[in-house]
C-alpha cells in the first residue's frame, strides 16, 4: 500500500505531479472546491500521512489537529513561517522545506522589481501602449542605479545572491540582520534603522513569522525616505502594509515594489490604486526550471521519508 498523502497545491511540473501519483495515494485538496474542502478533508484525513503544502500556505494547528497519522509535512519552498512549528515539534512530526534551489530565481526577482521601480517600467510600457510617446507627451527622465546603495535586511542565501546581483549594477551594499555573518565583504549596518537611512532601496530578504512581524514599519519607512524605495520579495507580514500605503500615499516613501503581501491574495485596493508601486503575483520561484527542482525536492523528501532514509533537507 502506497503511504496517503495529503496535496494541499499543484504542482506547475507535469513530472512532478506524475511521481507524485506513482509513489504515494495522493488526495488533493486542490481540486476540491472551496465550499466543500471541510468535508472532504473529515474523509480523508484518518489515513493522511504526509502533507505536501507550500510556502504561503503551511500547516496549522487546526488542521494538524485533524490528521492523527501525519508524519512529515514537506514544504514546497523555503518559508515555514506558515507552518506551526511548536505543533509539529510536539508530536514529532518532521517537515522539510527546498532551500537552494529557488535562491538564484527569488534574487532575480527582487532585482528585476529594484529596476522596475528605478526605471518606472510599468508606467512607461502604459505610455507607449496608450500612444502616450506618439502624441508627443513628455516622458521624466528616471534614475541611475550606479553608486545608490542598497540595503538588504536579511541576509541568507537569498539575501547574498541579492547583494551580488545589486553590486553587479554598480551599487553599494549593506546588509543588516541580527546575527552577523562570517567572512562576507558586505558591511553590517547597526541596526534595519540604521540601514533604511543608509539605502536608496531596501530590499526585504528575511523570514517571515513571529520576530520579524512588521520590522518595516513607519519609523523605518520614515527613515527610507521621499527618494527611498521598498522592494519585497519575502513576505508581507515583516512590512506594516498599512504605514506603507501611508507613506506611499504621502510621498514620504518614493516607491515600493513587492512580490509579498499581508493577507495574499488580497492586495488592498489602497495599495493597487497608487502610481508608485510595482506590483507582482508572489511569483519569486515560479519558473520551470525552479519549480521543477523544488517539486523534485519536495518527492525526494517524501519518499527519503517513507522509506526510512534520511531526509535531503530537513527544517531544524
Ligand atoms: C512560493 C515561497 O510561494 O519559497 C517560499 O517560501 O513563498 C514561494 O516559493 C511557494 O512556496 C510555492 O509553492
Amino acid at each position: 500500500m502506497k503511504p496517503e498523502v495529503l496535496v494541499m497545491a499543484a504542482s506547475p511540473s507535469a513530472d512532478v505531479m506524475a511521481q507524485l501519483e506513482q509513489r504515494f495515494d495522493c488526495h488533493h485538496l486542490w481540486q476540491q472546491p472551496r465550499e466543500a474542502q471541510a468535508a472532504w478533508l473529515q474523509n480523508v484525513a484518518p489515513g493522511v500521512r504526509g502533507v505536501l503544502t507550500t510556502g504561503a500556505i503551511g500547516i496549522n494547528a487546526a488542521l494538524l489537529a485533524q490528521l492523527p497519522k501525519i508524519e512529515i509535512v514537506a514544504v514546497n519552498g523555503i518559508g515555514t513561517d506558515a507552518v506551526d512549528l511548536a505543533a509539529t515539534r510536539a508530536r514529532g512530526i518532521a517537515v522539510t522545506n527546498t532551500p537552494g534551489v529557488l535562491t538564484d530565481d527569488v534574487a532575480d526577482l527582487a532585482l528585476t522589481l529594484l529596476l522596475s521601480a528605478a526605471r518606472r517600467l510599468p508606467a512607461l510600457d502604459f505610455y507607449v501602449r496608450t500612444g502616450a510617446w506618439e502624441a508627443g507627451k513628455p516622458v521624466a527622465p528616471t534614475r541611475a542605479l550606479r553608486g545608490k546603495v542598497c540595503g538588504v535586511f536579511g541576509f541568507g542565501r537569498i539575501g547574498q545572491a541579492i547583494a551580488a546581483r545589486a553590486q553587479a549594477f554598480g551599487m553599494q551594499v549593506q546588509y543588516f540582520q541580527p546575527r552577523a555573518i562570517d567572512g562576507v565583504t558586505v558591511p553590517r549596518a547597526a541596526s534595519l534603522l540604521a540601514l533604511a537611512q543608509a539605502s536608496d532601496y531596501l530590499v526585504v530578504a528575511a523570514p517571515g513569522g513571529a520576530a520579524t512581524q512588521h520590522a518595516v514599519n513607519a519609523e523605518v519607512l520614515a527613515a527610507l525616505g521621499p527618494q527611498g524605495t521598498l522592494v519585497n520579495i519575502a513576505r508581507g507580514s515583516l512590512v506594516d502594509e498599512e504605514a506603507l500605503i501611508t507613506a506611499l500615499r504621502g510621498r514620504t516613501l518614493g516607491m515600493a515594489a513587492l512580490d509579498v503581501f499581508a493577507d495574499e491574495p488580497r492586495v488592498p485596493v489602497a495599495l493597487r490604486e497608487l502610481d508608485n508601486v510595482v506590483l507582482t503575483p508572489h511569483i519569486g520561484s515560479l519558473t520551470v526550471e525552479t519549480r521543477h527542482a523544488m517539486g523534485q525536492l519536495v518527492v525526494d523528501n517524501l519518499s527519503a521519508h517513507f522509506s526510512g532514509k534520511p531526509l535531503l533537507t530537513p527544517v531544524a
